[in-house]
């Protein structure tokens, strides 16, 4: 039997490309000068997509794949994805839920705790020869028993609810209804309540139309010039130039940020700011995490052209 044919369209860790080559044949399109030259030539062999969260695949890209049956994503977020496009034609979708979820919890708590007390410009300040030439490094904000609001309460939400409990904070969360939570998290059912009542605030929603720009200007502003966000979930949540202007002004204390609009190529007005922290979409990068979430694009995309169900399926 020959091997499946499968487009690859964002770069995976070595061990995934060579489990992945003992099963199909892979073309790697983010590899090529002309990408769309690259697709077109290889439209009539192609039978899957192995892509990345923040890649998905368009209707472009799935319009010209006549024979396409299944995108495997290596990511939890699907909302890059063209799914009214896939289902109108059957074509399967997977992600890797699950498994990135304590990960990525981790690394908003590691932000939160980075920003607040300043854990990057200390590394500066003594690298520098600041500590020693100008003194002290200056004061910064406490965490423990500050408010958290925590905006989408799914699996990564609660995670960060679970560990920022364990940091003594109060917490509340906005979600479409109120969840089975412990009794001391409150219900907030509006995103500016939740907001104006917080110290710091997570976005932690899955990214799509649904919710987009829920993080507005009216949002920031209620969060205020002592409040931090931290988005460890899509940037289409935030209203991004709401989000400059209010930084810039200091109506906004913090905003510690592991997604970008446009991302890898930021807006430059990020650059200028002294009031965040800027990380490169690196919540579930760990190889642990990135080993389990490899292995589930491979076991779906093995299941399906084995005519077996596939492990964790979207469509
Ligand atoms: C990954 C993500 O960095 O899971 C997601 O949706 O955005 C991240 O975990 C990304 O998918 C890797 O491509």
């Amino acid at each position: 039997m020959p091997k499946p044919d499968i487009l690859q369209i964002g770069p995976y860790p070595a061990w995934d490309v060579s489990a992945l080559e003992a099963r199909f044949t892979l073309h790697r399109s983010f590899e090529a000068a002309d990408t769309a030259a690259f697709v077109r030539d290889r439209a009539d062999r192609v039978r899957g997509i192995a892509t990345r969260g923040e890649l998905g695949a368009g209707r472009d890209l799935i319009d010209a794949l006549p024979r396409l049956e299944i995108i495997a994503v290596y990511g939890v977020g699907i909302d890059a994805v063209d799914l009214d496009a896939a289902r109108a034609r059957g074509i399967r979708v997977t992600n890797t839920p699950d498994v990135l979820t304590r990960d990525v919890a981790d690394f908003g708590m590691a932000m939160m705790l980075a920003a607040a007390r300043g854990i990057v410009g200390g590394d500066a300040w003594v690298r520098s020869g600041a500590w020693a030439d100008k003194g002290l490094f200056p004061l910064r904000t406490r965490v423990h028993g500050k408010a958290v609001g925590i905006l989408g309460l799914g699996r990564i939400g609660a995670e960060v609810a679970h560990r920022c409990a364990a940091f003594d904070m109060a917490i509340a969360y906005t979600d479409l209804s109120p969840r089975d939570v412990p009794g001391d998290w409150t219900f907030v059912d509006d995103p500016v309540a939740l907001a104006a009542r917080s110290d710091v605030l997570f976005v932690t929603l899955t990214g799509g139309p649904a919710t987009r720009g829920i993080v507005d200007r009216r949002v920031i502003e209620a969060l205020g010039p002592s409040g931090m966000l931290v988005n460890i979930a899509r940037a289409s949540t935030v209203d991004e130039s709401a989000l400059l202007d209010a930084l810039e002004a200091k109506a906004l204390g913090f905003a510690a940020l592991d997604v970008f609009q446009g991302e890898p190529a930021l807006d430059p007005r990020f650059l200028a700011l002294d009031t965040v922290l800027l990380q490169p979409h690196q919540a579930s990068g760990t190889v642990e995490t990135r080993k389990a979430m490899g292995r589930l694009v491979l076991n779906n995309l093995v299941a399906h052209f084995d005519g077996r169900p596939l492990p964790t399926p979207v469509l």
